[in-house]
């Protein structure tokens, strides 16, 4: 059993303290500029609901390392499992000698995400990289190359899946030229639809379909892929029903929805994945993050006829499904299941909205409350009316935030959203707590 971390905030020093501080000074003379940190307190040791750090703060965890540590920081079953594993071996590559543990998680990947038709997975380390496996895969099987992104989306850092995230700063600014045959459709935004979120759903609609009809060419369109929360973009929700529309239509033509649930997946949004809340079943679903508590894995599960078409030795890499990333997910999930999360998770919404609902009433600059289960965000406007983002006020609040000893996040094309990504397993009081804070960070911002 390893040490426990009293669930509770500390503030030793100024954050970021000394200790700190010279961390800090240490990164800049030795780590590349472009490896930005948010939040520059170095951590010693993480506990469920808390971070310590080198000066003896303890900080309260909104973002669980964008999504990551959703069954808690420290979770005691990944030590075990970890422990074990490591004890065992660290690495054969399972394309040399493969081990059990990779097909386990494949196993329990084709079992929980959506959809009861047979299934296969394979592994890889990180999301963009199951982001561009996916897209392989779904050109492989149809036999065609155009790709349709989203306005607002994000996938990744590569060079295929900066072409498809939205961004440009800081994600794309002059690292082009990009992947080709990427094609961008608007995002149904209901907060931003032109003519009014009643009319989100059908416009979205006709306008992806548009786009794809007269510039692409359905039949030169291999995959829709999609998050079905946004994540760095904003946390953009698309109104009920919309996923299911664009999963049919994408049928009809003979077109892969591959659904990205990176940041979604994993009992995060109060479901094993997002796309359950629809009862949509893509072709391909990308998983990572939340997945192995913080080990690096990913995943691209999707239709054994899919994934069985690609050549043996198509599909790979030396790390991809690490046995102890794979045991790490093991207990990572099995914790999900047994403490059932996804129950926490919603009931870490039934805590939250009416708190950032109040927040709203008081001070009339959150344009829009968002997203599902323990993936809430608030978009902040300079005005109700004119819904100006106000990324300014976002900035401040957020380093309002971090002054009390609270981790918390931003996000959003605008820079104007303020992100909720909790573990799941963080308790009440701490929740409370950071809610607390922010109702004062507001205030300070805006005084
Ligand atoms: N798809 C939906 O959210 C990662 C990135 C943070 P990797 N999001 C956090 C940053 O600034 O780099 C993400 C995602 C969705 C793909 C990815 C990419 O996952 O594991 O970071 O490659």
């Amino acid at each position: 059993m390893s040490e426990p971390l009293e669930q509770r905030r500390i503030l030793a020093t100024a954050i970021p303290g000394p200790r700190s501080q010279e961390l800090a000074a240490r990164k800049t003379a030795a780590v590349s500029a472009g490896v930005g940190t948010g939040l520059p307190v170095y951590v010693e040791r993480a506990r469920d609901g808390i971070l310590r750090d080198v000066d003896g703060n303890q900080l309260i965890d909104f973002g669980a390392g964008i999504a990551v540590t959703t069954v808690g920081n420290g979770n005691q079953r990944i030590i075990d499992a970890v422990t074990r594993q490591i004890q065992d071996f660290t690495h054969t590559c399972f394309m040399v000698t493969p081990y059990e543990e990779y097909v386990a998680v494949a196993e329990k990947l084709n079992e929980l995400t959506p959809g009861d038709h047979e299934k296969r997975s394979a592994l890889f380390n990180s999301g963009a990289e199951a982001v561009e496996n996916a897209v392989k895969i779904a050109r492989h099987v149809t036999g065609r190359e155009a790709i349709v992104a989203f306005e607002h989306g994000y996938h990744g850092r590569t060079n295929l899946t900066m072409a498809m995230t939205a961004k440009s700063m800081p994600y794309k600014h002059r690292f082009g030229p990009f992947a080709g045959e990427v094609y961008r459709a608007p995002m149904a935004y209901p907060y931003r639809w032109a003519t009014g979120a009643e009319h989100c759903l059908e416009e979205a609609f006709e306008a992806l379909t548009t786009m794809v009809h007269t510039q692409v060419g359905e039949e030169n369109t291999a995959a829709v892929v999609i998050e079905p929360i946004q994540g760095e973009g904003g946390f953009v929700t698309p109104p009920d029903g919309y996923l299911a529309r664009v999963a049919d239509w994408c049928r009809e033509h003979g077109i892969l929805f591959i659904a990205d649930e990176v940041q979604t997946g994993f009992a995060r949004t109060g479901d094993w994945f997002a796309c359950d809340h629809d009862g949509v079943v893509p072709d391909l679903i990308t998983t990572a993050k939340g997945i192995a508590g913080g080990m690096p894995l990913a995943g691209v599960t999707g239709r054994a006829d899919l994934m069985d078409a690609v050549h043996s030795g198509g599909l790979g890499g030396t790390y991809g499904g690490n046995p102890v990333a794979c045991a790490a997910a093991l207990a990572s999930i099995e914790t999900m299941e047994r403490d059932d999360l996804r129950t926490r998770a919603k009931a870490i919404e039934g805590v939250v909205v009416p708190r950032l609902q109040a927040l709203a009433d008081r001070h009339g600059v959150i344009g829009d409350i968002r997203g599902r289960g323990a993936m809430l965000a608030i978009e902040l406007v300079s005005d109700l009316k004119h819904k100006t983002p106000n990324p300014a006020l976002t900035a401040a609040v957020n380093n309002a935030c971090h002054a009390e000893g609270l981790v918390t996040l931003t996000c959003g094309t605008f820079g104007n959203v303020f992100r909720f990504l909790p573990p799941l397993t963080i308790g009440d009081a701490l929740l409370t707590e950071g809610l607390d804070i922010l109702d004062g960070a507001f205030a300070t911002a805006l005084a």
